[in-house]
């Protein structure tokens, strides 16, 4: 029997010799980096941030999901290292990208994080490599960029030379029930013999792996997931806006569909669609798809629908203001939570700062106070916190729930402000019929 790169590396892989390294170490690429390390491999993390390198050689972690305890351990033990230097991968035999794929101002997707760690990779590339990207993008990003640059230039042959899957992420970061080692890991390759190289690997650490027959497969599923989110989340928004004008209860109307035990699932309307994934993976597939003539109008229209919630809310604290004969010009409101979604420091695409903005711009004075996030870069320039929340809740004309953190004292919020437009339904049943609460 002739031996193949395949079992080479299957051999490497089964008996953690082989070498690993982690693309990129922020909320994907650390956790995973710790988890491969744990199972016993030598891993080294690459990162261009020397804060994050410096860091980790410290033996502290940057990411909240992962104990400093478990980095310091990984360390010591010489199982993990960190450099910025990605001539590391000279000497790794498996590699994992875990890159930003964010949109740019376009909206178009912005692949620059892939390709330029998938430059840096094709100088290393040898055989017996396999590697897998995790960041989320469109379908065929696997077998359009990264294999022509891994493979064809640098002769060699996916399935044969080298392995090459698509494995998404599924990190919800601060979340302890399903973290990066239990969460199941769908994992698909350029080829077959990539897919069962690539879940191989990924079977020697994580406890449930998941393999499908393409990269494409494993990058749609990615999609769907989080395409299933955003649409929903826009169709209860877009129930919200129809309850308004049937003057219904929309979160009453959501809790009693809730109570059906089978083939429904609760979501809820909000201020807007924030975080680094739900807003953002789905126009990956829209955009994808315009490119083949074709218009995925249900992301379309949830985008649309989901973009224009802070200004709904605006006209909700115009409305409200104006039952007390303010004009919103010239009235002070307060934004009540930043983060995107309750109990986290996470700002990015927060519909918080659209709020903010909006406000703004029909002349209003506004503060925001948030427990997690002390200042907010907006527009230019920094704004900070209130330092005393229920002083200012007491002084403002209106106070705007848009992130409904659980440590805020909803029923004093309730007692001092003067007008209150509740986005998330923070204040339950005591915010219902209370001449001075606005609710979506
Ligand atoms: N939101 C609503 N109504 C809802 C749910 C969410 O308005 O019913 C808003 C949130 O306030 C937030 C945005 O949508 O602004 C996104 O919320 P999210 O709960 O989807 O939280 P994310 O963005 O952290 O999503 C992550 C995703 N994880 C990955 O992509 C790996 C998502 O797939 C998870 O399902 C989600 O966490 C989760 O379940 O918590």
């Amino acid at each position: 029997m002739t031996i193949t790169q395949k079992h080479i590396l299957l051999e490497q892989l089964q008996d953690h010799t082989a070498r690993v390294a982690i693309l990129g170490l922020g909320y994907v690429g650390l956790p995973l980096a710790v988890v491969f390390a744990e199972a016993g491999f030598e891993v080294t993390g690459i990162d261009p941030d020397q804060r994050k390198i410096d860091s980790i050689r410290d033996g502290v972690s940057h990411i909240q999901d992962v104990p400093t305890e478990q980095v310091r351990r990984l360390v010591a033990a010489g199982r993990l290292h960190a450099t910025t230097d990605f001539s590391a991968l000279g000497q790794a035999d498996a590699v994992s990208i875990c890159v930003p794929t964010p949109l740019r101002k376009t909206g178009d997707p912005d692949l620059s994080y892939i390709l330029s760690a998938t430059e840096e990779l094709a100088k290393y590339m040898h055989p017996g490599m396999v590697v897998v990207l995790e960041s989320t993008t469109y379908p065929g990003t696997t077998r359009e960029v990264l294999l022509p640059k891994l493979g064809e230039e640098k002769d060699l042959t996916a399935g044969v030379d080298f392995f090459l899957a698509f494995s998404p992420e599924r990190v919800d970061p601060g979340r302890k029930d399903w973290t990066t080692i239990n969460t199941p890991k769908v994992i698909g390759g350029i080829t077959p013999d990539c897919s069962e190289v690539s879940a191989a690997w990924y079977a020697q650490a994580l406890q449930m792996v998941v393999p499908v027959s393409s990269a494409e497969v494993a990058e749609m599923a990615k999609l769907l997931e989080n395409t299933f989110r955003m649409i929903n989340i826009g169709l209860v928004n877009e129930m919200a806006l129809m309850c308004d004008r049937l003057g219904v209860d929309v979160w009453e109307v959501i809790d009693a569909a809730a109570t059906k035990p089978f083939g429904f699932m609760k979501f809820t309307p909000g201020p807007g669609l924030g975080g680094h994934c739900i807003p953002i993976d789905p126009l990956y597939l829209s955009w994808k798809l315009r490119a083949l003539n074709y218009t995925a109008r249900f992301i379309e229209l949830a985008s649309e629908i989901n973009t224009n919630m802070p200004r709904y809310v605006v006209g909700k604290v115009q409305d409200g203001l104006n039952e007390f004969g303010k004009p919103i010009k010239g009235s002070r409101v307060l934004v009540l939570g930043a983060a995107y979604k309750p109990d986290i420091d996470d700002l990015r695409e927060s519909p918080a700062l659209d709020v903010i903005g909006l406000l703004e711009h029909k002349g209003a004075i506004v503060d925001y106070h948030d427990p997690y996030i002390p200042t907010v870069r907006h527009e230019g320039r920094i704004m900070h916190s209130v330092p005393d929340v229920m002083q200012a809740i007491r002084t403002v004309d209106c106070v705007v729930i848009v992130t409904n953190h659980k440590l805020y004292d909803y029923p004093a919020i309730l007692r001092e402000a003067k007008l209150i437009v509740d986005t998330r339904n923070a204040l339950g049943a005591s915010g219902k019929n209370n001449p001075k609460v606005m609710r979506l």
